[in-house]
């Protein structure tokens, strides 16, 4: 009898940006994956063994092995690029070197800048707080969305120039990323982006396709629990 589990396991939660954006890649090349609950904050002794930088995702393919640190990889970037190379189509990093270049860089924007800005100055103020029982972080939160999100909401819309994507005239990694990201401020959040109309218009887009929709609605039913309406920051 053939093993009916997936391949590949994301070890994480659908909480993660990063593991979203690597379920996304999944869903968009029709990879059949799982998602294994690990708690990041707690996390079990052999977890640790996979993932160094104690973060969450890390990609285990069980036809390489099913146990131990062999068949597994952290860090969402370096899983995307390995699904992309073990199921070629549909291809989510540009041909063209310039355009695989601007993908990477905007990927790797959204990693880091972004995710600072909207994950920890944002989400993580006020879920982990309400989840707790606290008071939500409502000032530091305010100050993310009206000091440090700005400038890189404006570097986005500086390199989007206006396109539907952001490199290689094609959805890419760069794409899923920053919606994957962008999105994690929505969960507890309102997000208008009525000053930056170019990325406006591309994260309603983004925000239309299964890839990203469908692992955003499983953070957003945990979400909702705690939190049944969005704060308005501005
Ligand atoms: N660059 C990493 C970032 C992963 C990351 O920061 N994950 C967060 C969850 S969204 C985490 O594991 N945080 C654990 C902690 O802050 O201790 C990636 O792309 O996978």
């Amino acid at each position: 009898m053939t093993d009916p589990r997936p391949d590949l396991v994301l070890y994480g939660s659908p909480l993660s940006p990063f593991l979203r954006k690597a379920a996304g890649v999944c869903i968009a090349k029709g990879v059949p994956f799982e998602v294994e609950a690990v708690n990041v904050f707690a996390p079990p002794p052999w977890f640790l063994e996979i993932s160094p930088m104690k973060r969450i995702p890390v990609l285990r393919d069980r036809s390489v092995a099913e146990e131990g640190l062999a068949g597994t990889i952290p860090d969402s970037s370096a899983i995307c690029a390995y699904i992309e190379k073990k199921h070629p189509a549909p291809a989510l990093y540009p041909d063209d070197p310039m355009a695989l270049g601007e993908a990477l860089f905007i990927e790797e924007f959204a990693d880091t800048s972004l995710a600072m800005a909207g994950g920890l100055g944002i989400f993580r103020p006020i879920f982990f707080a309400i989840s707790k029982g606290e008071e939500p972080g409502l000032d530091k939160a305010r100050d993310a969305w009206a000091n440090q999100l700005p400038p890189v909401f404006d570097v986005l819309e500086t390199r989007l120039g206006g396109r539907e994507y952001f490199a290689g005239n094609a959805l890419s990694i760069a794409d899923i990323t920053v919606a994957c990201v962008l999105m994690q401020i929505a969960l507890v959040a309102e997000t208008p982006l009525a000053r930056w109309p170019g990325l406006a218009a591309h994260y309603a887009a983004m925000q239309a396709l299964p890839l990203v929709a469908e692992p955003y609605a499983m953070a957003e039913r945990i979400v909702r629990k705690a939190l049944p309406t969005p704060f308005d920051l501005t």
